[in-house]
């Protein structure tokens, strides 16, 4: 089966490419000939995830394709950055400027507690399906590592030592929330193996 991702996010792709691609071809817009920034304009990232999904699905005339939107809740700031994680220092895109607004405003609060939160929109044969995985984990004081992407310096998944951006990718998705939701369409799609009516090859 073959899916187009509606990502613009190459780290992302990379991620979900590891954790299903075996399974599943995941075709990257660039190689499905779109080149199109997706917005995010609402409060939910599952309205968020929707959007971008359809939003492909209408400029491939109808290909079967998924996305996702991911957000990082902190507890002590009330859930923020959540859905506006991606522009929570503002425009142009910055993932150091993220990471260090982030940790100015938690400053030296004790509770650290966090979770990454995607969500899945996978648009197959035209209808609309949805997945969620999570991660819960703690904010630390100081960034560490070099490896993956956004907030991955300082969020330490629950049962780890290390950073996210201190794993290997593989390593990674040993924790996280994105092979979690990856895992909920993987086995919806197995669901779908006996009706060939759904899938398209
Ligand atoms: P697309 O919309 O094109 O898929 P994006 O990077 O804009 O890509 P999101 O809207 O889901 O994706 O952005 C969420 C932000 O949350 C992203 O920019 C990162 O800063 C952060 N983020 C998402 N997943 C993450 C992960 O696994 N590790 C660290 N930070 C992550």
């Amino acid at each position: 089966m073959k899916l187009i991702f509606a990502t613009n996010n190459p780290h992302k792709l990379e991620e979900f490419r590891l954790a299903i691609g075996s399974r599943v071809k995941i075709i990257s817009l660039s190689e499905a000939g779109i080149r199109k920034e997706i917005p995010e304009p609402y409060p939910t990232l599952k309205e968020n995830a929707r959007e971008k999904a359809q939003t492909i699905h209408r400029l491939s005339g109808g290909e079967n394709c998924f996305s996702e939107d991911t957000g990082l809740e902190v507890d002590a700031l009330g859930g923020e950055p959540g859905v506006n994680s991606a522009r929570y220092a503002g425009e142009p895109v910055s993932y150091t400027l993220n990471t260090a607004k982030l940790l100015r405003a938690l400053g030296d609060a004790p509770n650290r507690r966090a979770r990454f939160i995607t969500v899945i929109c996978l648009i197959l044969q035209g209808q609309e399906y949805f997945f969620e995985g999570r991660c819960e984990g703690q904010i630390l004081r100081a960034p560490a590592g070099t490896e993956g992407f956004g907030y991955d310096p300082v969020f330490v998944p629950d049962g780890s030592q290390k950073t996210f951006a201190e794993m290997s990718p593989k390593e990674k998705n040993i924790f996280s929330h994105r092979r979690k939701a990856g895992d909920g369409l993987i086995a919806f799609l197995k669901t779908q193996t006996d009706s060939p009516a759904h899938v398209q090859n």
